[in-house]
């Protein structure tokens, strides 16, 4: 018969969790948002060997994709992002020619899976509330414990990395914290942060394309592109984030 108590239940968790975090004082990449774009990121870093942490400050990571449209479950992918439906084993629905659907829950659990097999640890909980800045380029994030409704004055815990994402979706989160502090004035983003009206075919490419490091140190991925520069919204389709992922994962990589 296993021992244990719950004193050794309490001592496994904590033991467990916090050699997590202290691994992760310090990490290659950190991803803000597990978002489909952040996890699909995540994964391809992990893979190349890089060690990368995301940050969520949801209970749940997923970002989006669960929902699927007006919560009825499905999404829809383009033929262009099939072969990371692949990779991720996850059953697709041919409609029409290139067009596919998939169960958005299946995907949402399918991308969180792959992120954390390849290597990835994922931060749930955990609401980044602040960047660190070094002589002009980001060199961490500063985090704290999501709290409920009311905002608690507690000091945060500071990450490093030598490179941040942000993969906050429509928030875009660590952007407008540099935008608040006049810290982007010169640089090519939109006047007013925040993605433009739907057009499902260019927000689908613009999300790809505007893939890029804003600020040293700090790059874009997901939602968070056409809400930095402006680009149109897309709705239910979800290629573009996919692919958007894999792109900043790309571009870093290289970098
Ligand atoms: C920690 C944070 C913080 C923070 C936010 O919105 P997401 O799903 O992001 P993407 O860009 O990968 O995908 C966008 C997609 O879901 C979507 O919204 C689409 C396709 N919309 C089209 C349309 O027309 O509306 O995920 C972002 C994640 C979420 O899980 C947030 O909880 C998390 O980021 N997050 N995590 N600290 N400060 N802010």
């Amino acid at each position: 018969m296993t021992q244990f108590d719950e004193a050794r239940i309490s001592k496994a968790i904590l033991g467990a969790y916090h050699g997590k975090l202290a691994e992760h004082i310090v990490s290659d990449v950190i991803i803000v948002g597990a978002g489909p774009s952040g996890l699909v990121a995540a994964a391809d870093l992990a893979a190349k060997g890089l060690k990368v942490v995301i940050l969520e400050k949801r209970l749940t990571p997923g970002g989006g994709v669960w929902g699927g449209a007006m919560a009825m479950n499905e999404v829809v992918i383009q033929e262009e992002a099939m072969p990371i439906l692949r990779e991720l084993n996850v059953r697709t629905r041919n409609v029409e020619d290139g067009l596919y659907t998939a169960d958005s829950i299946e995907l949402a659990a399918a991308l969180i899976l792959k992120a954390v097999q390849a290597g990835a640890v994922i931060l749930n909980m955990t609401t980044v509330e602040d960047l660190c800045i070094h002589d002009g380029t980001v060199r961490g994030v500063v985090i704290n414990r999501t709290f409920g409704t009311t905002p608690l004055p507690i000091d945060p815990l500071t990450l490093m990395a030598d490179a941040v994402i942000d993969g906050t979706g429509h928030e875009t989160m660590l952007i407008e914290m540099l935008k608040r502090r006049g810290l982007l004035e010169g640089l090519p983003v939109a006047d007013r942060l925040g993605d433009g009206p739907m057009n499902a075919v260019e927000g689908e490419k613009f999300v790809v394309d505007r893939v890029s490091e804003v600020y040293p140190g700090l790059w874009v991925c997901g939602m968070a592109v056409c809400a930095t520069f402006g680009g149109p919204r897309m709705g239910p389709i979800f290629g573009g984030m996919l692919l958007s992922g894999r792109r900043v994962a790309s571009l870093i990589a290289k970098a």
